[in-house]
């Protein structure tokens, strides 16, 4: 039996913008746990990715920008590579599609195509920017929506009634580059003939079924619909260049014409190879990947690319002929952040680079793979994401290892005391390892991630248990014998860990295991490495060293997710209103009267946090709140209801006027008000300082 050989590939991301907390937990992070697993197995696995830099969306913040697409996926490729090194992701390579071997290898396999005939050509009459000299994408073209009058509809659809248009329905259509009245003109375009290839497509769907529920239920749903043939090439100054002699030999004028970007993205996994077979000094090494029936192509991407990677990708390799098929594609649903969907456009996002500022990338692995979207959409909150690091990762993990590594080092003269005559309850702990690694081998298998990290940790909480209950602080007096067994087998525990949890938590892994030297892991460079089947078994010798290192998981302080949150919210409200522009014309609110200084020092403003806040039942504009001032708490009723929800408050700092007289509101009284600023649209956010509840603000 062969060594099976997994090519395991993540969703190219587009170089217009940063990474964000979205992106890792729905294609990146699950690949990587894959193919760590794998590697640990013993197994062949190459881990390809790279940024996607051609498409529409590049363009236009090119134009926006004033600058080159060539600027912007300079820019971006650079700050997502560094970010995913950062989050430990362990690509064999990562490539970008600007790149000179991808736009060779996309341009052959779209001759190849051609010269077997797999397109159909097809003019059609485009709309047409006279001053730009481009075809315009859907997405260029806005105007009056015919169906609800929405002056800026888009070329293909309606945002504000969610109709879904065609450019040539809008009433008044302007082009979004140049403002002026597009003009309808003739272009050719290749189309690939999907309907023509559904029945051989659906007979291939219907043997993938091991694949996601999710998944076959939306590539079913596009095939009720009947497969649409779809255009390959577009009309735009950005891309990779339809080649020459396919256009010459097709009759048809390739100026301005270039490979349709989900045409040559997912050649991208390809030309990636080529580049990593390349740098190894074998260039045709990538045909033993590709072009070699052994292997296991899998696919980790977002639910948005479903049909590109289960339907267009995979005909596109059928009809070259000579590649494998994936042989798993399990898509994610979506995160979403705060209760709200992610957004770029309303800086609703936490970008990944940020997020690895402010705390360690183990971190983030785990509390994005224990709320990793598998099966339906997740939500990321930054006050989950402390306690969760802090009671499970610190409190189960961090403190075993801690109390278990200081007994042996302080106990046992800094080595693995001896086992001796075990009890059943010792046999029974170290009977967990086989167990546990069984289980989350089955879990990772079936990519069901969370529940293989739950796994995981449910051997660090037995271990809690078995090392309260072995009272080795007691033990230690009154039966040494026994309390050597408690660490021996605690340690165990620990080492096992070291290895099983490698694949999620591979920082944090590495600095155990060098605390208890053991090592290094295998891998295809070092085959006798501890492999992941090692940690069935007690992996410490009796007598073997063990040191203590730096605490494991350092708990996150409160005001660390507080900054987050303010964060957040001013860079939201800052997009608000750079997305507003119109706000710009709005007048400022006027200047009040002046006052004299002593007119202020009347005034005694106090740091507060809200510790409860409720809507009103018979008010629509209040919400009651509890502010603890440190010295005491108040009841303060504010008019923030109708922009602030009692969520958007509670936990928050606040400033507070707190020497203002109470004052009797609906049946009850306000002691004081909470300090908000208010947006020229009105919007509210409230004050806020990085200061204790009752510190007074001068
Ligand atoms: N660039 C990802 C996206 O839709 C897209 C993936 C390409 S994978 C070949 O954001
Ligand atoms: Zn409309």
């Amino acid at each position: 039996m062969t060594t099976p050989r997994f090519l395991v590939t993540s969703a190219l991301p587009y170089a217009n913008g940063p990474l964000h907390l979205g992106h890792a937990a729905g294609a990146y992070l699950p690949a990587d746990i894959f193919c760590r697993f794998e590697r640990l197995r013993g197994n062949d696995v190459l881990f390809i990715c790279g940024s996607d830099e051609h498409g529409v969306a590049i363009l236009m913040r090119a134009r926006k920008e004033g600058v080159s697409p060539q600027d912007i996926v300079d820019r971006y490729h650079e700050r997502i590579r560094s970010a995913f090194e950062r989050f430990g992701m362990s690509f064999d390579w990562y490539g970008r599609t600007s790149s000179t071997i991808h736009r060779e290898t996309s341009a052959r396999f779209f001759e190849t195509l051609a010269d077997k005939g797999s397109f159909v050509l097809r003019s059609e009459e485009q709309l047409y920017d006279p001053e730009a000299g481009l075809f315009l994408a859907d997405r260029f073209v806005v105007g009056t929506c015919p169906k609800c009058a929405n002056p800026n509809a888009y070329g293909d659809q309606c945002e504000s009634c969610g109709t879904s248009l065609s450019p040539s329905e809008l009433i008044d259509p302007k082009s979004t580059l140049t403002e002026a009245t597009p003009v309808l003109e003739e272009t050719t375009h290749w189309y690939l003939p999907l309907g023509a290839h559904q029945e051989e497509l659906a007979k291939w769907i219907d043997s993938r079924t091991n694949w996601k529920p999710t998944v076959l239920g939306q590539i079913k749903s596009w095939m009720s619909d009947g497969l649409a043939d779809r255009a390959m090439t577009r009309d735009l100054p950005w891309g990779v260049p339809v080649p020459a002699n396919v256009a010459a030999r097709a009759g048809v004028d390739a100026t301005g014409k270039v490979l349709y970007v989900w045409f040559d993205a997912p050649i991208g996994y390809v030309s990636a190879t080529r580049e990593w077979a390349e740098q190894r000094g074998d260039p045709d090494a990538w045909k033993d990947w590709w072009q070699n029936d052994e292997t296991r192509l899998v696919h980790f991407i977002g639910k948005d690319n479903i049909v590109f990677h289960c339907l267009i990708f995979p005909l596109m390799l059928k009809l070259h002929g000579d590649f494998v098929l994936p042989c798993d594609v399990p898509a994610n649903e979506f995160l979403n952040l705060e209760g709200q969907k992610l957004s770029t456009s309303r800086n609703w996002a936490v970008w990944l680079d940020e997020a690895l500022d402010a705390f360690p990338a183990d971190y983030l692995r785990y509390a994005l793979c224990a709320i990793m979207p598998e099966t339906k959409d997740s939500d990321f909150a930054w006050r989950d994401f402390g306690n969760r690091i802090n009671n499970e990762l610190a409190d189960t993990l961090g403190n075993l290892v801690h109390r278990c590594v200081t007994f042996g080092v302080r106990t046992f003269d800094g080595v693995v005391p001896e086992l001796t005559s075990p009890s059943d309850v010792d046999l029974e702990a170290l009977d967990l390892l086989a167990h546990t690694t069984r289980a989350v081998a089955e879990k990772i298998e079936s990519y069901k991630f969370r529940e293989a990290l739950t796994e995981a940790m449910n051997l660090a909480r037995h271990g809690n248990k078995y090392f309260n209950d072995g009272e080795p602080w007691k033990t230690k007096k009154s039966d040494k014998e026994r309390c050597a067994n408690t660490i021996h087998v605690s340690l165990q525990i620990v080492a096992s860990l070291s290895v099983i949890l490698e694949p999620f938590l591979p920082f944090t892994c590495g600095r155990l295991r060098s605390m208890l030297g053991i090592g290094p892991l295998r891998s295809a460079g070092v085959p006798e490495g501890i492999g992941w089947n090692d940690a069935a078994r007690p992996l410490l010798q009796p007598g073997s060293p063990i040191t203590e290192g730096e605490p494991l998981v350092p708990k996150i302080e409160d005001a660390a997710i507080e900054e987050q949150l303010t964060k957040l919210e001013s860079a939201s409200r800052a997009a608000r209103s750079a997305n507003d522009p119109a706000s710009e014309s709005l007048p400022y609110a006027p200047l009040a009267p002046e006052i004299t200084f002593d007119d202020f020092a009347k005034i005694d403003l106090r740091v507060g946090r809200v510790i409860a806040a409720e809507k009103m039942k018979k008010s629509k504009k209040l919400l009651r709140c509890d502010v603890d001032l440190g010295f005491e708490t108040r009841q303060i009723l504010a008019g923030v209801a109708e922009h602030l929800s009692p969520e958007d408050l509670i936990g928050k700092t606040v400033l507070v006027v707190a020497n203002l007289a109470p004052r009797p509101m609906m049946g009850t009284e306000s002691q004081g008000m909470l300090l908000m600023a208010e947006g020229r649209r009105g919007d509210l956010a409230p004050t806020t300082a990085d200061q204790e509840p009752g510190a007074p603000v001068r």
